[in-house]
């Protein structure tokens, strides 16, 4: 797989009665092929479930399944990987549990955090927030596309940008050397997702790292 395009974080508490697999085969068909499942606080079971049921549907169209935050969660789902924020399991401790065919994102809002991901082994980081983000509680500072220049600069592993971007800023942000631009509530939260979907991907696509 190749770290490129569109990264797509399904937050259910974003989605609101949206169903996650209507989104993830909007997505597909809108041709993004990286997807995270994201849920904060639920019960493990509910967590689960929703990884299993969505993992099969992101691999029979192509793409990328990883798993936020838990790596029993991603091995039991049969995910392709896991994304670990800076408070969660280390990652020399993840890769001991996932083993090494899996993939292990590391979030990063600093250079010297982005470094230190990618010394120890990291298949990508996540770097920002890269604008304002309403959907994360208590985010970093933002890092702006100078951070983002910066990062890039730094650091030879895939940079999957994100936090508040949209289909207005995703092009500067490609622009800025993201490999990938993650969303949620561009895509989540949009009145149409679908046009979202086509915008985003078509801002990303014409700013090519
Ligand atoms: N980590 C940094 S910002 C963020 C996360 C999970 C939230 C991004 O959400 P949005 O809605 O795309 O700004
Ligand atoms: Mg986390």
């Amino acid at each position: 797989m190749r770290f490129s395009g569109l990264y797509l974080i399904l937050d259910p508490s974003i989605a609101g009665s949206r169903s996650l697999v209507d989104l993830v085969k909007t997505a597909l068909d809108a041709g993004v092929r990286l997807f995270q499942l994201r849920m904060k606080a639920p019960d493990t079971r509910t967590f689960h479930d929703m990884a299993a049921a969505l993992c099969p549907l992101v691999r029979a169209g192509g793409g990328t399944f990883i798993v936020n935050d838990r790596c029993d969660v991603a091995a039991a789902a049969g995910a392709d990987g896991v994304h670990l924020g800076q408070e969660d399991l280390p990652l020399a401790d993840a890769r001991v549990i996932l083993g090494p065919g899996k993939l292990i994102g590391i979030s990063t809002h600093t250079l010297v955090q982005a470094l230190a991901a990618e010394r120890g082994g990291a298949d990508y980081i996540g770097f920002g927030p890269i604008f304002p983000t309403a959907t994360k509680t208590n985010p970093d500072p933002v890092v702006g596309v100078a951070g983002l220049r910066e990062a890039r600069a730094g650091v030879r592993l895939p940079i999957v940008a994100i936090g508040g971007i949209t289909a207005k800023n995703a092009g500067a942000v490609a622009a800025a050397g993201a490999d990938c631009c993650a969303v949620v509530s561009a895509v989540l939260a949009a009145p149409d997702p679908q046009a979202a979907l086509a915008e985003l991907v078509e801002a990303v696509a014409k700013n090519p790292r």
